[in-house]
């Protein structure tokens, strides 16, 4: 249907218990499939919240989030689970092997699956390199690979899962220029008609996105194109400059 994988915020408003201001304050935006959606904003802006309210980690205190038309609260955490993916700002490994870590839960996935993932997320040349390839051992924790190789393998995690909605926060900016710029190049036909939403740091990260979202203080205070935005909006203005 036209409306899979939609992801839909309406006058969302969230605030951590016990807090007296809400982190996040009457958001609404739609963020499309087959489409990138990306958000943007300082650190403490509310852009990682924005992302777990999606995954149901915490339930608004107002407004509703819809996926596919339904409301994530009468999903269920698989449900949840099968329709979207989150790359997080930390990403984590478990004790096993670099193709277990990729498999996490999707045991049917092919090693040439793998490979694949790999390859978009830039992470294959690495694991080539590896005496066991896919059959490395991995540390939890993850310390026996870098920073970087981390967050790509945690790319070909969710690559690897096929979601309806893929879940980026913030999982490129430990990626080299060239390195990030490679690997966006690639996503677009590996996670073609998915609802792509990004949070990023770097705007050459985001300028080819359908929708750009500027948060600031959990507000939206912007939204439109890299164009459109670099035209009218000071807080973005200010982004790009700085
Ligand atoms: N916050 C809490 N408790 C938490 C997580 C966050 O009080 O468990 C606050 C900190 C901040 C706001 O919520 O004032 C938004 O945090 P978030 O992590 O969403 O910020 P961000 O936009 O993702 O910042 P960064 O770019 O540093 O990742
Ligand atoms: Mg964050």
């Amino acid at each position: 249907t036209p409306e899979a994988g939609r992801v839909v915020f309406e006058n969302v408003t969230f605030g951590f218990p016990g807090a007296e201001k809400p982190v996040i304050k009457n958001v609404s935006f739609a963020a499309e499939p087959g489409k990138t959606t990306a958000i943007i904003g300082s650190t403490g802006a509310g852009k990682t919240v924005l992302l777990n309210l999606a995954l149901r980690l915490y339930d608004p205190q107002q407004g509703s989030i819809t996926v596919d038309g339904a409301p994530v609260s009468e999903l269920t955490r698989d449900q949840l689970a099968d329709t979207l993916s989150l790359v997080p700002q930390r990403p984590y490994m478990f004790s096993g092997t670099i193709g277990s870590n990729l498999r996490f839960g999707r045991t049917a996935a092919t090693d040439e699956e793998l490979w694949e993932a790999l390859r978009v997320a830039q992470g294959e040349d690495f694991v080539r390199e590896r005496e066991l390839g896919l059959d490395e051992p991995v540390s939890q924790g993850g310390t026996s690979v870098s920073g970087g190789q981390r967050q790509r393998l945690s790319i070909a995690r969710a690559l690897v899962s096929k979601p309806k909605v893929y879940l980026f926060d913030d999982s490129f900016s430990a990626l080299d220029v060239a390195t990030d710029a490679r690997l966006r190049a690639a996503l677009p036909s590996a996670t073609q008609g998915a609802t792509t939403i990004i949070v990023a740091q770097r705007v050459s990260t985001i300028t080819d996105a359908d929708q750009i979202l500027v948060i600031e203080g959990g507000e939206i205070v912007g939204r439109g194109t890299h164009d459109e935005l670099l035209g009218s909006n000071e807080v973005y203005q200010e982004i790009v400059r700085s």
